[in-house]
C-alpha cells in the first residue's frame, strides 16, 4: 500500500466515525422533540382569571391550608402584582404538603428557602407540586419571576410546625394560615 492509501483509508475511517456521531446527535434532537411535543412536561389545569376572587377554588375563603377527608394536606394560594394571599402559609413537618396555586395578573413564581419547593403561577393555570417540609422552622418565600415595579417586595413566609400540632390546629376543616389577625 502507498502511503497515499493509507492516508485516504483513515480518513474514510475518521468520515464514518464522525457521520455515525453527528446521525446519532440529530436522532436524539427528533426524538425527544417529538416527545415532548406530544408530551407536555407537566399537567395542565386551566382556571379563569377574571373570576377567581368569585367563584370557584380559589376564593379568599378556600385560601391556606386545609386537610381533605382523605387526611391530603392542601395549600392554597394566589399571587397577585405585589403580594402572596395568604401572606405566612402554616405547614406541617414531616408530611406530603401539595401546593395549588395561580395567579390573577402577572406571570409570578416562589421558592421557598433551604426546600426544593419552586414553581410558577402562571395567569389561568394552576400548579401543583408535593412536598414534605423536613423539619419544623420558618421560610421566606420570595416570588422569584420579575412581575413588575414591586417585584422585590413580593414575598410571603412558609411557617412549619410539627405534625401533632399541625393535626390538632387543623380539626375541624378551617383553612389554616399563620397570618397574625
Ligand atoms: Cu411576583
Amino acid at each position: 500500500m502507498t502511503v497515499e492509501a493509507v492516508a485516504v483509508a483513515a480518513e474514510r475511517r475518521w468520515g464514518i466515525v464522525v457521520a455515525l456521531v453527528i446521525a446519532s446527535l440529530v436522532l436524539v434532537m427528533v426524538i425527544t422533540g417529538v416527545h415532548w411535543a406530544a408530551m407536555p412536561p407537566s399537567r395542565v389545569e386551566t382556571v379563569d382569571p377574571r373570576t377567581l376572587h368569585l367563584k370557584g377554588e380559589f376564593v379568599e375563603a378556600n385560601l391556606g391550608t386545609s386537610v381533605g377527608a382523605d387526611g391530603k394536606v392542601v395549600v392554597r394560594l394566589i399571587a397577585q402584582q405585589y403580594s402572596f394571599q395568604p401572606a405566612c402559609l402554616l405547614v406541617p413537618a414531616g408530611i406530603p404538603v401539595t401546593f395549588r396555586g395561580t395567579s390573577t395578573d402577572a406571570v409570578h413564581g416562589f421558592v421557598v428557602a433551604y426546600t426544593n419547593a419552586n414553581v410558577m403561577l402562571v395567569p389561568g393555570f394552576v400548579a401543583t407540586f408535593t412536598t414534605t417540609f423536613r423539619k419544623p422552622g420558618e421560610h421566606a418565600m420570595p416570588c422569584h419571576e420579575y412581575c413588575g415595579s414591586g417585584h422585590e417586595g413580593m414575598w410571603a413566609r412558609v411557617q412549619v410546625i410539627p405534625a401533632d400540632e399541625f393535626r390538632s390546629r387543623a380539626g375541624r376543616g378551617e383553612r389554616l394560615t399563620c397570618v397574625p389577625r
